[in-house]
């Protein structure tokens, strides 16, 4: 089958689903505590990388070698967020937000990430930011490990490499539970424990940038942050849960994997890629070990987890976080590029005699699939058993440019027209039973897009990186003030 056939197949059935029920899109089309939230990361968008007693991070050293980041930039400053906090702060409040999901920077607490010593001026930082957050009544959700490892910790372990990193985790994430867990209900352990595995340890395109081992180190690395969130968890739920009240999970990635045509083998790739990539850390967690497809095609390149790993990584999550940006169509092939993909047995298919799956986004990976994130949420409420889950980040980036004026770059048409379809597919994805509970926007700001650099902007709102780093906000912002007003499509008029 021709991708554009296929395409239209499942277009036809998403148009004729969404105009059944809820159209135009509406807060009221969610369930009425739906929780909407703002995300970004500490690396991403806090800078004054060598104040307040920060150590340095794996991500420090990785953008600061040349080749790295393609516009060779860094995250020094980045839109310096660390000063300017309260003035972000307002402006979440302003757009509406009822949650604000951030990083805490694992070297601002332990600067070599030892933990023998904790950092005052870090600790300060985070309950500053967190009693500014709370006085303006929104709720904050904090991620403890967003990529930014103490590079002391790559330094002389390995990172993620080394087993005893999960001790080093499970101090840094008590110190945080201990000192922010009276005012944080909810705590991530880990995001996109995939993304580190696969670009910090197969592809290199993140830190620590290591290629050299593509098809055993990245299974250890995943081995090791399972463990150390495992670990982290069971702190919580034994010294503190009781008494603080609060919940705590972990946040995977997953594009929808759709097959491509309804052959058996196209099917079975399908399944596999989700398998490559959400089942890698649920399937541990909700049935205690790794995928059989991965097991039978990693055979001894997968670690084992042992009797006592498996008790306590079962059940060890209060709800699932999912970041969910776009969609491919797959299908059985070879990727010999890329050692992941060629292990999978998987090729995934953007775009194939000039028919793309959605339209384009500013980053070469994003096109835009609203459907797909109603197939996703749906998976993961069949496979897990109906888990709590949060889209904990969703959104699209523009490319920057030099040259439209100000107030082009501000009217984001494309932006708001990416949260209304994937909004209508989270409010579906409700409707067919998924227990969502809650939806982040990524991102609050335009920030530091990790390889990108400042080329891509995921912002609601306008970072002017020329003029003193000054906020603007976009249509995207104006769009969701109106929605979570509730005002949106009550009126029945589109923009
Ligand atoms: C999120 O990852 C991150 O959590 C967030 O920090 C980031 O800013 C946001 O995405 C936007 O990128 O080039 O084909 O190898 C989302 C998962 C991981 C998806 C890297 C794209 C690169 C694909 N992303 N991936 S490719």
């Amino acid at each position: 089958m021709s991708i554009t056939e296929r395409k239209r197949e499942i277009e036809q059935e998403w148009s004729s689903c969404i105009s059944n029920n809820n159209n135009p899109l509406c807060r009221a089309n969610f369930p009425p505590n739906f929780l909407f939230g703002v995300a970004t990361s500490a690396y991403q968008v806090e800078g004054a990388c060598n104040q307040g007693g920060r150590g340095p991070s794996t991500w420090d050293a990785f953008s600061h070698t040349e080749g790295k980041i393609c516009d060779g930039k860094d995250a020094d400053i980045a839109v310096d967020q660390y000063h300017r906090y309260k003035e972000d702060i307002d402006l979440i409040a302003k757009l509406g937000f009822g949650a604000y999901r951030f990083s805490i920077s694992w070297s601002r607490i332990y600067p070599d990430g030892l933990g023998t010593k904790v950092n005052d001026e870090g600790i300060a930082h985070y309950n500053n930011l967190i009693n500014s957050l709370l006085e303006k009544g929104i709720e904050p959700y904090v991620t403890l490990y967003h990529w930014d490892l103490p590079l002391h910790l790559h330094e002389s372990l390995g990172g993620w490499l080394n087993e005893s990193i999960v001790k080093c985790f499970a101090i840094y994430a008590e110190t945080c539970f201990a000192s922010f867990g009276d005012r944080v209900k909810k705590w991530i352990t880990i995001n996109e424990p995939l993304q580190t595995a696969i670009n910090g340890y197969c592809t290199g395109v993140y830190a620590p940038g290591k290629n050299e081992n593509p098809s055993t180190e990245p299974y250890l690395a995943a081995h090791y942050q399972l463990l150390a969130h495992a670990e982290a968890v069971s702190i919580y739920r034994e010294k503190f849960k009781e008494q603080q009240g609060g919940e705590i999970g972990l946040v995977v990635d997953c594009e929808w994997a759709e097959p491509l045509s309804d052959n058996i083998e196209d099917k079975n790739a399908a399944a596999r890629r989700l398998d490559f990539q959400l089942g890698w850390y649920l399937d541990p967690i909700f049935y205690g070990d790794y995928p059989e497809s991965m097991q039978e095609r990693l055979g001894d390149s997968l670690p084992i987890f042992s009797q006592k790993n498996k008790d306590l990584l079962r059940n060890s999550v209060d709800f699932v976080g999912l970041n969910h940006y776009t969609s491919r169509f797959v299908r059985q092939g070879t990727d010999k590029q890329n050692e992941y993909y060629r292990v999978q047995e998987v090729e995934r298919i953007a775009e194939c005699e000039g028919e793309a799956i959605g339209p384009k986004a500013a980053s070469p990976w994003l096109y835009i699939v609203p459907w797909g994130i109603q197939k996703v949420l749906n998976y993961i409420a069949q496979r897990y058993n109906n888990p709590p889950i949060y889209v904990t980040e969703n959104g699209m980036d523009d490319e920057d440019n030099d040259v439209s004026p100000l107030h082009e770059m501000l009217d984001d048409k494309l932006r708001v027209s990416y949260y209304k379809g994937y909004l209508t597919a989270v409010a579906q994805a409700v409707k067919d039973g998924a227990d969502v509970r809650g939806y982040f926007a990524w991102s609050l700001l335009d920030n530091f897009e990790w390889q990108y650099g400042y080329t891509k902007r995921f912002g609601l709102i306008y970072v002017d990186f020329k003029n003193g780093l000054t906020r603007h906000l976009k249509s995207s912002a104006y769009w969701f003030v109106r929605f979570l007003k509730g005002g949106e499509g009550k009126s029945g008029k589109e923009e």
